[in-house]
């Protein structure tokens, strides 16, 4: 058995996050699914993170939380074929940038509509389906000029991790519009990368549990 083991969900988003580097390197890890079906793993999520959120990471001794750390934790102690984090301590800045820009501003900003379905999948609260929808769209827009003077690497990295699942499902919530090619390009390159057709793959059963409908593509 590894000593490394992720709690995770294969539906979620974060958990992909975590996913990526952990197959692109092809870092020998146990999975330790959170779905209700596996009574006990999202109890210990609940234990050792402070909002009980997910995914998990524990490596022997160490318990570390928040994918970003995690991928930080991957690339320190785990480096492989995929550079997580660019060398270049310029470039580096950039990286982590785009994923807090990826996190804060395209996730968790996609998540404030799913959350309003979730409290009431008939009656979705307006406002909050509007300040989600309008963010993305914000998001989508900055990302095109962003794009237009740099380069996301399309390999495994700290950034794509960020914007693969982030821009995977934002694009379910609102969809990239035609003003923003760059993005919708970027989205196209990243979910074709092989770490990332797995997890999308792996997520298939759970579909069912998106929200708002799953759309019958991707
Ligand atoms: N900032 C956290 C966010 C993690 C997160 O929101 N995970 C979601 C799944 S994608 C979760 O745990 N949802 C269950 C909950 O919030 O109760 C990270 O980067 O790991």
């Amino acid at each position: 058995m590894s000593d490394l083991v992720l709690y995770g969900h294969p539906f979620s988003s974060y958990t992909w996050k975590a996913l990526m580097p952990l197959y692109a390197n092809g870092t020998p890890f146990e999975f330790r699914n959170v779905d209700p079906a596996f009574p006990g793993n999202w109890d210990f999520c609940r234990k050792v993170h402070p909002a009980g959120k997910f995914p998990v990471l524990v490596d022997g001794e160490a318990i570390v939380i928040e994918s970003t750390a995690i991928i930080e934790h991957l690339a320190a102690h785990y480096p492989g074929a995929a550079p997580l984090i660019p060398e270049d301590p310029g470039q580096a800045v950039v990286a982590r940038m785009m994923d807090r820009v990826f996190d804060r501003y395209v996730m968790d900003v996609g998540q404030l509509v799913v959350n309003a379905y979730i409290a009431d999948a008939a009656n979705p609260n307006p406002d909050q389906v509007a300040a989600g929808k309008n963010g993305l769209l914000h998001s989508y827009a900055w990302l095109e000029n962003w794009l237009a003077e740099n380069e996301l690497p399309a390999h495994v990295s700290l950034a794509s991790c960020a914007a693969m699942p982030s821009l995977f499902y934002a694009d379910w919530i609102e969809r990239i519009p035609d003003t923003c090619p760059r993005v919708r390009d970027l989205r196209a390159e990243l979910i074709a990368l092989p770490p990332a057709a797995r997890c999308i793959e792996d997520a298939r059963p759970y579909r069912h549990y998106f929200p708002l409908g799953a759309p019958d593509r991707d």
